[in-house]
């Protein structure tokens, strides 16, 4: 996958030189190239923002550097051209906090793609027509990773790429372990991930709960259903709730009762 990262601070990447996306960039999995915008400015002091039209507070990003940065990337082309090559034009993603939220969902689909560029906004944001200018020949998402807002798009980028970046084939060292995240498509899918332990068996008269140690992998599995299904009750009422009831077995029903809790479109009442 190639990822391209345009920003007037290219500095904000350095993590992505260790850890998980560090090695995938090492083995060629990866190829990550950091933009300077202002290497795309013409005057003497590289000016990336204007006042924004119709008054109010801040500035807004110019659209004439962003497009020239954009054309410019796209210019050079994927890494690889010819029959079953990666696309000739990357899919762009500008995260903002007035985007559509970012899912696990999103993270899954922006995994299976060939190149992706994303836009770093300062300020107030970047001229909306830039976005119109290039989503009239490619896939733009603005895409927002929750509802607090940021300085800029940058540790939003960072928090997408590592999310995007452990679902590549051999990327995670365990290819197993994206299975059973919370948000995972299938059994957990709306469901949080529940507690979880290693040795020694009692600290500080903690202990870890009896069933596994057990070696049972049938209670332990159920153990662990339960556990999930009370983390998403207690903390994400709201995921609980978009629970296809479908999905919920006799064992499940049980303690969601017990716990008061009512599932699935019919009636919203919890
Ligand atoms: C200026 O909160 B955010 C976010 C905030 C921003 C920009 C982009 C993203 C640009 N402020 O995700």
């Amino acid at each position: 996958m190639r990822l391209d990262i345009v920003s007037i601070f290219p500095e904000y990447f350095a993590p992505l030189d260790v850890s998980l996306i560090g090695k995938a960039r090492e083995r060629g999995t990866l190829d990550v190239r950091i933009h300077q915008l202002r290497d795309w400015t013409h005057d003497v002091h590289k000016t990336v923002d204007d006042t924004p039209y119709g008054g109010g507070p801040g500035m807004v990003m110019k659209p004439e550097v962003w497009g020239e940065a954009i054309d410019a990337i796209i210019a050079e082309g994927p890494a690889v051209g010819g029959v079953g090559a990666p696309a000739a034009t990357p899919r762009i993603i500008v995260p903002t906090p007035s985007g559509r939220p970012f899912t696990q969902e999103i993270a899954q689909e922006l995994a299976a793609e060939p190149w992706l560029l994303f836009a770093c906004g300062r300020y107030e944001g970047i001229d909306s027509r830039v976005m119109r200018e290039y989503g009239a020949r490619m896939r733009v998402d603005e895409l927002s990773i929750g509802d607090y807002v940021l300085a800029g798009g940058e540790v939003a980028v960072l928090v997408m790429v590592e999310a995007i970046g452990r679902l590549l084939p051999g990327v995670l060292g365990n290819v197993h372990s994206a299975v059973d995240d919370s948000f995972a498509p299938g059994a957990m899918r709306n469901l949080l991930e529940g507690p979880v332990y290693t040795k020694p068996p009692v600290w500080r008269g903690h202990e870890v709960p009896e069933v596994l140690l057990s070696g049972h992998h049938g209670k332990i599995a159920r153990w662990r259903r339960d556990e999930a299904l009370r983390r998403t009750v207690a903390n994400r009422p709201e995921l609980a709730a978009a629970i296809d009831p479908e999905t919920l077995d006799k064992h499940d029903r049980k303690l969601l009762d017990e716990l008061a809790f009512r599932v699935g479109p019919e009636d919203m009442a919890n």
